[in-house]
């Protein structure tokens, strides 16, 4: 079994250069400022803020990677589509995220990506260019579909059904629904994370 309280944040990296190269499996989070990677990567860790969850969208422009037991590392990945953004931020996002999916020499360590969407949004034109990307990329990765608390139980399941038949989303993709604030769906999410890794 996984220890999930042997996790440490093993770098914050402003800079590609500080990507770490360790021959460890990587399963990166990515989606819009606040639509909730912060809090999803403290669920699945069982902790109250290990990562820093912003009342302030889009401030924190930095890769974090969480090294899960010595078996794999959580790759949060700066959030997009905030728009009040300086333009030193937009070009320290643009460097690091594509430091890191496009221009990275280890990208072969990425073994899945966790694309948050909010479920009572759906994807917003930012995330339909990341899904794209994530297609070409042949890249596994899995929908989380967060926030799902908000969701009454109609409105969740017709929200899900939207998203399994979305023209952009791989029919292969797990959808899963997610909520930070009630625990839902940190099993499936660690159930994928073992069969995909192998870390167990
Ligand atoms: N109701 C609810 N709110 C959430 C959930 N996950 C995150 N939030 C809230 O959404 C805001 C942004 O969350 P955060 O984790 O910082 O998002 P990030 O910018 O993607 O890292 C915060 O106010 C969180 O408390 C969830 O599952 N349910
Ligand atoms: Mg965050």
């Amino acid at each position: 079994m996984l220890n999930t309280n042997n996790v440490t944040l093993a770098i914050s990296a402003g800079r590609p250069d500080q990507f770490i190269k360790e021959p460890l499996p990587q399963v990166a989070l990515s989606g819009r400022s606040n639509v909730g990677k912060s809090s999803l990567v403290n669920a699945l860790l069982g902790r109250k803020s290990l990562a820093r969850v912003s009342g302030t969208p889009g401030k924190t422009i930095t890769v974090n990677y969480y090294r899960v037991d010595g078996k794999l590392f959580l790759v949060d990945l700066p959030g997009y589509g905030y728009a009040k953004r300086t333009r030193e931020e937009q070009a320290r996002w643009s460097a690091l995220t594509d430091g890191y999916l496009v221009r990275n020499p280890n990208i072969d360590l990425l073994r899945l990506v966790l694309q948050l969407i909010d479920v009572r949004v759906g994807p917003t034109a930012d995330d339909n260019t990341m899904l794209g990307w994530l297609n070409d990329s042949g890249i596994p990765y899995a929908v989380i579909a967060t926030k799902c608390d908000k969701c009454s139980k109609s409105e969740l399941e017709s929200n899900v059904g939207a998203l399994q038949t979305h023209p952009n989303i791989a029919a292969d993709a797990p959808i899963i629904p997610f909520s930070s604030t009630k625990n839902i769906g940190i099993r499936e999410v660690w159930s994928l994370i073992a069969d995909i890794t192998g870390a167990r």
